[in-house]
């Protein structure tokens, strides 16, 4: 009787929504990890040493000492997430492990997040709220000059990163009435920057001194570490507001903690943090910060979609094709 061939096995390692597993039961030898505990480096090393293909999450540092211990037949690392600073890639590259992510599919919900962001800061809406729930038996009521935030309409928001998300969030920003400033690696083509009635700026330094808003769009790589130095960040103008739904590592975040505990910037909305999960006290016990716990992407749909993306690179590269989602393209 002809044996059928083994399932490749599939190490995921954080708990992923329920149809995302049973598919992948389906199709691999899928091992899941129950209790969703992050898994410690030794248990990223066992992985590594078993599993032909890996889906990491932001949560794991896949890095140079878990990579050489990995087995010949891992052959793929498939990112649950779109960012991808977690995997030391030049390691990947040269032990020839395709790594691939999961773009697109989180376009809109971290815009929608980062607008939300760029609204509830100078609006004061997480102050509004915590007033609210402490004095639940009555507040004081309303007077005209309580609780002021400051007006976006007509405010000019910096976006660094013009990429998918930052563009989803210039098309949101645009219908608030915001004028849209941008700086990026490469320009927009010219009938973007006209949908928008963008301005490029090529230097980042000169934009930061002139915006009311930043928001954080771009990438965290090797490049963009601290791009937000504390010397950039001096820059702002002390009215100006900071958002970041990117990556924590991108701002120098005990500058900005320092800047803003001494009203050098007006606020920050934070969604990433430099040292994740730990957080700076001196940004959370400050009203003039909201601050999320890596919530962007945390719909029930993104996370769905993100999983279907997993599981089509998977599939693809098990089929002999290139994974649609290659992040050195060049590798296959
Ligand atoms: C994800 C993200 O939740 O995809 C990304 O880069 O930052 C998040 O929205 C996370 O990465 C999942 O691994």
């Amino acid at each position: 009787m002809p044996t059928s061939p083994r399932k490749p096995i599939v190490i995921v390692t954080r708990r992923l929504p329920d149809v995302v597993e049973t598919r992948m039961r389906e199709l691999f030898d899928a091992r899941l990890n129950v209790s969703d505990k992050p898994m410690s480096q030794a248990e990223l090393i066992e992985a590594v040493a078993t599993a032909d293909v890996l889906v990491p999450t932001v949560t794991d540092r896949i890095d140079r000492a878990v990579l050489s211990q990995a087995g010949p037949q891992l052959k793929l690392i498939s990112n649950f997430g779109t960012g991808v600073d977690n995997i030391d890639l030049d390691t990947a590259r040269n032990r020839s492990i395709i790594v691939t992510n999961t773009p697109g599919v989180l376009t809109e919900d971290t815009a929608d997040m980062t607008m939300a962001l760029i609204l509830a800061v100078p609006r004061r809406l997480a102050e509004g709220t915590a007033y609210l729930k402490d004095h639940a038996k009555g507040w004081g009521g309303w007077s005209p000059t309580w609780m002021l935030g400051h007006r976006i309409y007509g405010k000019r928001l910096g976006i660094i990163g013009m990429g998918r998300i930052g563009t989803a969030v210039a098309r949101r920003a645009r219908a608030f009435g915001l004028q849209i400033h941008y700086h990026n690696r490469r320009r927009l083509p010219e009938e973007m920057e006209q949908e928008f009635e963008a301005t490029y700026w090529d230097s980042l330094d000169q934009m930061l001194a002139r915006m009311d808003i930043i928001s954080v769009n771009c990438p965290h790589t090797p490049a963009t570490y601290h791009l937000l130095s504390a010397r950039r960040l001096k820059l702002l103008k002390p009215t100006a507001y900071i958002v970041n739904t990117a990556r924590g590592e991108v701002i120098d975040e005990n500058e900005l903690a320092r800047l803003i505990q001494s009203e050098a910037i007006a606020g920050a909305g934070l969604d990433v943090f430099e040292h994740e999960p730990a957080v700076n006290e001196r940004l959370l016990s400050s009203d003039r910060v909201v601050a999320l716990p890596h919530m962007g992407s945390a719909t029930v749909e993104g996370r769905i979609d993100m999983g279907e993306k997993v599981i089509i690179n998977i599939k693809t590269f098990l089929d002999g094709h290139a994974p649609p989602d290659r992040v050195f393209p060049a590798m296959f």
